[in-house]
């Protein structure tokens, strides 16, 4: 057994009493958080808990088609029923998330809550709110993560088709399409997926095959007007304005994947993407090959993450941010 797996007796204790489930994934939910809820909640129904997913925020319109996507529960939305279902909770499940304040108000409730709680997540330094851990950063996702739980304490023939296929769909966003955090043993893992039936490529054209005309609209306003590309540094950054924000309507989630178009350049080993929020300006990195963005992010703005994928803030104007990231990266 893996040494990461060594918390999932104690969770197949936790499951063998069927009970009320509470699934929490993170703001801003994306393919692994809403792929990892609905295929543990398909899971755990199917040994006969009751069970409510919770998100902080909306969750992007792709994800739709998924089973049981309609119940999810959202704080922002309605928040006296996320708390007394959380209330009313035996067990919580934290998933793609490892720190209560990555899920604001929600983690204030988690925060009071009795229920016994378990963490399933793949990112850097968790903190140590839960009872249970599945704490494994080489993972490719908190999806592998689910998929290694269920097989590992119910044998991996527990793994339906329906739960692959959510599994799936956060495999596939955490990877890019299988771009980059790909190993041996995810491949391993996605063949046993193909074997029992999941439809990877209706998977595919579902996420990816899925834009909105509005996006499509504003990615072209970015790379027509907001880039900047300084390939002698190597350097790309894109920024978008309060203003772009009113012009293009854009909320939550719409911006996702865009400093990733950067990366597209084949002179560009550092993508920086700048929005100006209503009171900072957030920064989001992404790097080729060895330049750590996590450590750009740790010592000038105020952040940090994984050696590719990083991200920080300053509260600063958006012109003080631009600049600022101009005099750590050109000069
Ligand atoms: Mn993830």
């Amino acid at each position: 057994m893996d040494n990461y797996l060594e918390d999932v007796a104690g969770i197949k204790e936790c499951v063998q009493h069927p009970s009320k489930s509470v699934i929490i994934a993170h703001r801003n939910p994306d393919g692994d958080a809403i792929g990892s809820a609905i295929g543990l909640k398909l899971f755990l129904d199917s040994k006969g808990h009751t069970v409510s997913v919770v998100f902080p925020s909306e969750y992007p319109v792709a994800f739709e088609f998924l089973p049981h996507a309609n119940e999810i529960l959202i704080t922002d939305i309605e928040p006296d029923e996320v708390s007394k279902v959380i209330k009313a909770a035996d067990l919580i499940w934290c998933l793609d998330f490892n720190a209560l304040d990555r899920i604001d108000k929600t983690g204030e409730m988690v925060n009071e809550s009795k229920a016994g709680k378990i963490l399933i997540d793949h990112h850097l330094d968790p903190e140590p709110f839960a009872d249970l851990m599945i704490s494994h950063t080489p993972a490719s996702s908190t999806c592998e993560l689910v998929f290694d739980v269920i097989a590992e304490g119910w044998g991996i023939d527990s793994i339906t088709r329906e739960v692959g296929t959510a599994l799936m769909v956060g495999i596939l966003t955490d990877t890019g399409s299988f771009s980059y955090a790909v190993s041996e043993v995810l491949f391993k893992k996605v063949s046993h997926l193909f074997v029992i039936g999941v439809d990877y490529l209706h998977l595919q054209d579902k996420i990816f095959n899925s834009m909105e005309l509005k996006h499509v609209e504003l990615l072209g306003h970015c790379l027509a007007n907001r880039m900047e590309v300084y390939e002698d540094k190597q350097v790309g950054i894109i920024h978008l304005s309060k203003d772009d924000y009113k012009t293009f309507n854009i909320q939550r989630g719409d911006t996702e994947g865009i400093v990733n178009q950067l990366l597209r350049i084949k002179s560009v080993k550092i993508a920086v993407f700048v929005t100006e929020q209503p009171k900072i300006v957030k920064f989001s990195f992404r790097s080729k090959g060895d330049i750590s963005v996590a450590d750009i992010c740790r010592n000038h703005f105020n952040g940090g993450g994984h050696k590719n994928a990083a991200g920080g803030y300053m509260h600063s104007s958006l012109k003080d941010a631009l600049n600022k990231v101009k005099s750590v990266l050109l000069d």
